[in-house]
Order: C-alpha cells, then structure tokens, then sequence
C-alpha cells in the first residue's frame, strides 16, 4: 500500500507539471527550453535527480520514438510530444501527453483520436488474470483497424516502479498474467516519418477488478498557443 501510495502521488505530481509544460509552450521556443523547464518544475516540487532523458518533441522530431530535446524551435501546426519520466522518493512517474500548437492538421487528428481510441481500449480491458499481450492487443487492433498499423513501431508499454523500465513486459510476446497490484505504462503511439508523432502513455494499476489509471492529466486533443 505505501508503495502504491508513492506511485501515485509520483503520478500526480507528472499530471502538474506536464500541465505548466504545455502551459509553458510559445512560438520559438526550443526543444531544450521546454526540457530544462520541466527539470526545474520536479526539483522545486521534491524530484531527486535531473531528468535527464525527458522528451521534448516538436513537429516532424514527435516521429523518433527516442528523439532527445535539441534546438528545433516550435512553430505552429507542430504535434507536440512530451513524454516525461523521473523518480519521486524511490518511484517513478512515466507519462506522456501530444498537444497541438495553434493548429492541427486533418490527419493530425485523426492520427490523434486513433491513438487516444487505443489508450482507452487498452485501459478498458485491463483485469487481474490476464495475459499481457491481450492488452497490447486491444491498443493495437484499434490502431490497425484505422489503418496505421504499421506505424506504431514499439510494445505497448512496460512495467514502472522503482526503475522506470522493468518487468513487466507489455507486448504482444508476454504471456504473463496480470495481478492486482502490478503498475505498468499504456502508451501506445503512432509516428508518421517526416510529419508528425503522436504518443499518449499512462502509467495504470492493476486492481482486484479491473485497473485505476495513476495519471489524471486530459487526453482530449487540445491545440494550445
Ligand atoms: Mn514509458
């Protein structure tokens, strides 16, 4: 119990900076401003470590799974991709959110409430006693079905707790049952080469009927700036 105490409050304190984050973003900012901003946030709110790692991704860079924060400024139209992770006490939050910046294009949203779609379908599935590929299934059917299989090109997500990275593994190769009390990450996404990348991850708790999703922070489309 105390343990999954310190993952949630982990989880909520991602929720409020995440939102200063978005809240945060203008025309021209960079990639690394918006990252060393989001480092900051957690110290002053009792991180206890840099943040090193944090992804920041403007535009076409939202389409690297792993694109690392560099100079690229924000201009409108941009997906934005933030997919921030950190240890609180001796856990770790893991969340990701995509925001448009001023505009978003027609295949911008629709990549977008296709990923969303997948989220939702994943979460909605998840209960004690199941194998965990069934849960990356039920993200990537939704993704298929729309036509972007293809372009989600990474697991479903992966367990989180006193690593950011640990077992379980939540891919459609694991076959290990889920038990209440197991925390892992949904993040399916869909990245277009050259355009765009759309990421939404949640960090959710396997309960005695079904799951609590740790992060609260909205998933509606939102075009901020
Ligand atoms: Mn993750």
């Amino acid at each position: 119990e105390a343990e999954i105490a310190a993952m949630r409050r982990a989880s909520r304190i991602n929720d409020q900076v995440v939102g200063q984050a978005i809240a945060a973003l203008h025309a021209g900012a960079s990639e690394t401003e918006i990252a060393d901003l989001v480092e900051r946030l957690f110290r002053e709110k009792g991180a206890n470590r840099s943040s090193e790692g944090q992804l920041v991704c403007f535009g076409p860079n939202g389409a690297d799974p792993h694109h690392g924060p560099d100079g690229t400024r924000l201009r409108e139209g941009d997906s934005v991709v933030l997919d921030i992770f950190i240890p609180i006490g001796r856990y770790w939050c893991d969340m990701t959110r995509t925001v448009f910046f001023r505009s978003a294009s027609e295949e911008g949203r629709r990549v977008y409430e296709t990923v969303k779609a997948a989220n939702l379908a994943a979460e909605a599935v998840i209960r004690p006693g199941m194998p965990m590929r069934e849960i990356d299934r039920a993200a990537r059917r939704v993704i298929e079905e729309a036509g972007y299989g293809p372009h989600f090109t990474h697991r479903l997500g992966h367990g989180c707790g006193l690593d950011c990275h640990e077992p379980p593994d939540n891919s459609s190769a694991c076959g290990v049952l889920t038990r209440p009390g197991m925390v892992f990450s949904v993040e399916p996404g869909i990245y277009l080469t050259g355009k765009l990348g759309v990421r939404i991850e949640d960090l959710v708790l396997v309960t005695e009927d079904g799951c609590e999703v740790l992060n609260a922070y909205p998933k509606e489309l939102q075009v901020v700036g």
